[in-house]
């Protein structure tokens, strides 16, 4: 083999792999199991990128090292294919959604199955098939059961160029993250879950798992956990207003009120009327509820307006204070009121000075008198998911609205409740899904009396289906339920899971959520779905830009597997760089790799069946040890380094031993699977490297300092050498014979030398 052949190579096993269903494990109770997962790609038409491959290449890795300890791997894959991106294809082009996402999803395999990763494809999950909807539509009634799944009408963020409500979460600064528009308040009666009562257990959990640190962290911020109280503070018009603080030990230094914009509403009614401006209040509330809390928080030059003649009392020293109205305060938060200190609040103390309020020093309490004064409260940032969207390419919602019974939900045997087919996917005006537009099915009979009834319309948000598909792919083809408890039993927790940082606070905790009311509801055995998370770093562009259309320096990972094959664009995107870490594509730095990939296929041809010198064992014992580690450590771009060293090693002598290079070829094997099958069938053996056992190693072969043999003559004991690692067998029994309290021994012609690597010289005379 001269030349390296990778297309054939790489065709060839990608075809024996499949043929022999290599990576769908069973449950093997005598094996330990290890569940590695990926975040499973949503199917958009733009095909596989190179940043996709950082991810699964990495995780094959881990997964492959771990068959070859003799785990038990399940590596499973699938897509994500409900969402707004198809949709708005749909719209554009005509082509059904369903349609196009059969289409997308045959490009992404076809793409996935051309790098070799070990995936157990036969678990493929696709989260827009009936069959997989049916149990996500299952698990939320149990969820409704559960009471946490509950209807009401509150306001949502409403893109009007999308035409969709959006979770506080899917808004960026403010826009709709899709189109970038801004977005505008909308009453509506929407699905939320109850996901706030859950904030504690999913800070606790934290402390079970093994995440990035930064993971755990920007999970804490988003829950938002304050600890603080309630104070209620009289009003001169009658009634009282609460507050939130957090801290009431400042009490003694408030020195007035403030309201939000919206509160002023709910309280005094749309005209903000029985303040001495009230066209004042009117006009300012008005401009503020419609901008966006992250606008209404960051803005530095404060804004706001008196309710004159409103007046509170401080129920700590009977102090009379103003009120105001600002937009520094938000609605959906504490109390939506707060008592002001501007001494020590900054933000109070920015809208002192705007609005010309004088203050002074604030004397602190104690804590625990401080505590008297109102009731200990606890407050989140998160809110309960909000779980309506009115899109149709989404899972209908498997609740049924009857007038006498309310809301009803549908019998397990109606399950899968399949999305209409409808011709128009534009939402309806009035901000209602493309489903009310289909009169028969949403006309239905109510499942509990009979009596007519009406379907609910509002589909789930595209986060819904990766909630639980780490259970499906546990026990993917179960019709009877979403998967057996033995499989859930077996496969546990996910051990290893990799994703991408935009989804640690939403598909992240949406899951965690979601397997903690499941486990609640006595549905699965863990609470905790992923026992490490992971992420990987952004591929860019050379020179170090995003990769963009419009720039023209997107690298297709169809064109390197073309030109350089497979197995080099897998090496070369764990050597790029730290696997955390943002790095810049470099063609040259690829070719590289492919050029070492082409080298260990020609010292294949150097290989001789030959017992291994101390050098090569030495080699390969370092090789071994620093390859096992950097997986381990996810270090893989230092891994394909000790690899590289290795091949410099080798290719310096004249030939190979064959044990030797047989261990080089595992070692290769979870990087460049293809060529390590082809060079691994050329050494003679008959089954897949997959399964081969990993490389042992005697770290007695490794010492820096050298090796120590103990000499013998005739078996007795008469020297020790210290060797240097890389001395061949015929150069150490050189040393040995030299060494003068051997010499002096050895009185007769010497018959044989017995030589155990890395331990005994034994002189036979
Ligand atoms: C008086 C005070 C004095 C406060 C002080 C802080 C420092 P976190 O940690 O975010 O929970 N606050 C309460 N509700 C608010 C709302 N709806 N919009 C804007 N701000 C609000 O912060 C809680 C603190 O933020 C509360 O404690 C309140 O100001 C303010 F030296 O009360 B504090
Ligand atoms: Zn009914």
């Amino acid at each position: 083999m001269t030349t390296y052949d990778f297309n054939a190579i790489e065709k060839k096993w990608q075809k024996y792999w499949e043929e022999k269903s290599l990576f769908n494990p069973k449950i093997d109770k005598s094996k330990k199991k290890f569940y590695a997962l990926c975040e499973f790609p949503y199917p958009s038409g733009a095909g596989l990128h190179v940043g996709h491959p950082r991810g699964y290449t990495a995780l094959d890795i881990v997964a492959r090292r771990k068959r070859m300890q003799g785990f038990n791997v399940l590596y499973p894959m699938g897509f994500d294919s409900f969402g707004l991106p198809t949709e708005h294809y749909a719209i554009k082009t005509g082509i059904r959604p369903e349609v196009a996402t059969e289409q997308n999803i045959a490009t992404f395999k076809a793409q996935m199955k051309s790098l070799g990763f070990s995936f157990a494809w036969e678990r493929e999950v696709i989260t827009s098939s009936p069959e997989y909807y049916r149990w996500t539509q299952w698990q939320f009634i149990q969820l409704f059961k559960l009471g946490l799944a509950y209807k009401e009408t509150t306001e949502v963020w409403w893109c009007p160029k999308c035409k969709i409500g959006i979770a506080n979460e899917e808004l960026e600064a403010g826009r709709c993250e899709r189109c970038d528009a801004e977005v505008e308040k909308k009453t509506r009666e929407i699905w939320s879950l109850k996901m706030q009562s859950y904030s504690d257990r999913l800070i606790e959990g934290l402390s079970r798992v093994d995440f990035l640190e930064n993971i755990k962290k920007m999970q804490i911020d988003w829950i938002g956990r304050s600890e603080g109280a309630e104070v209620e503070f009289p009003l001169s018009k009658g009634g009282s207003l609460r507050v939130f603080t957090t801290r009431p030990d400042t009490i003694a230094g408030v020195e007035f009120m403030v309201i939000s914009p919206e509160e002023v509403l709910e309280r005094f009614g749309p005209l903000c009327g029985g303040f001495d401006n009230s066209d004042e209040v009117c006009g300012y509330v008005n401009a503020a509820v419609v901008r966006t809390d992250v606008e209404r928080s960051q803005t530095k030059v404060k804004t706001g307006v008196p309710l004159a003649g409103l007046v509170a009392t401080n129920p700590y020293n009977g102090r009379e204070i103003p009120v105001y109205t600002a937009d520094y305060v938000l609605y959906g938060y504490g109390t939506g009121a707060i008592m002001a200190v501007p001494d020590l609040d900054e933000r109070d103390g920015e809208f002192a000075n705007a609005m010309g309020i004088k203050f002074g020093e604030t004397k602190l309490l104690s804590p625990d008198d401080a505590l008297k004064v109102g009731e200990r409260k606890v407050n989140y940032k998160m809110q309960d998911w909000q779980f309506s969207r009115q899109r149709y390419w989404g899972e209908p919602i498997p609740m049924v609205h009857c007038s006498m019974c309310g809301w009803v939900p549908l019998p397990e045997s109606e399950l899968p409740l399949k999305l209409p087919h409808v011709d128009n996917y534009l939402p309806t005006d009035d901000g209602s899904s493309p489903l009310a537009r289909v009169a028969d099915w949403v006309n239905t009979k109510c499942p509990t009396c009979g009596g007519a009834a009406k379907r609910e319309t509002d589909t789930m948000p595209m986060w819904a289906g990766s909630c639980w598909y780490y259970l499906r792919y546990m026990d993917a083809h179960n019709d009877r339920e979403f998967a057996s408890r033995e499989a859930m039993d077996y496969w546990g927790q996910v051990d290893l899971y990799n994703g991408g940082q935009e989804h640690t606070t939403r598909h992240l905790l949406y899951a965690r959520f979601w397997s903690k009311a499941l486990c609640d509801g006595g549905f699965i055995p863990n609470d905790e779905p992923f026992m490490r998370r992971i992420m990987h770093g952004m591929i860019l562009a050379e020179g170090g830009v995003k990769m963009s259309k419009s720039k023209n320096n997107v690298i297709n990972p169809n064109d390197i597997v073309a030109e350089y094959g497979a197995d080099t664009l897998r090496v070369y995107e764990m050597f790029i760089g730290p696997y955390d870490q943002a790095v810049a594509w470099s063609t040259e730095s690829m070719i590289g790799v492919h050029r070492f990939l082409k080298r260990a296929a020609a010292l294949s041809e150097r290989v001789e069946d030959r017992a291994a010198t101390v050098a090569e064992r030495s080699v390969l014992a370092v090789a071994a040890r620093d390859v096992s580690e950097r997986i381990d450590a996810l270090k893989f771009n230092t891994a394909v380094s000790a690899l590289m060293i290795a091949l410099n090693a080798f290719e310096e002598g004249d030939s190979v031993a064959k044990s030797v290079f047989a261990d080089f070829v595992k070692l290769l094997s979870p990087f460049a699977p293809h060529l390590a099958e082809e060079l691994w069938e050329r050494l003679g053996n008959a089954e897949s490297i997959a399964f081969a056992s990993w490389v042992e190693f005697d770290a007695a072969d490794i010492s820096a300092e050298g090796i120590v043999y103990v000499v013998q003559v005739g078996g007795k004991r008469r020297a020790e050498i210290s060797v240097g690692a890389d001395m061949d067998q015929a150069e150490v029994e050189r040393l040995a014979m030299v060494e003068e309290s051997v010499a002096k021994f050895i009185t007769s012609p010497v018959k044989k030398v017995i030589f155990v690597p890395g331990k005994i010289v034994n002189i036979v005379i």
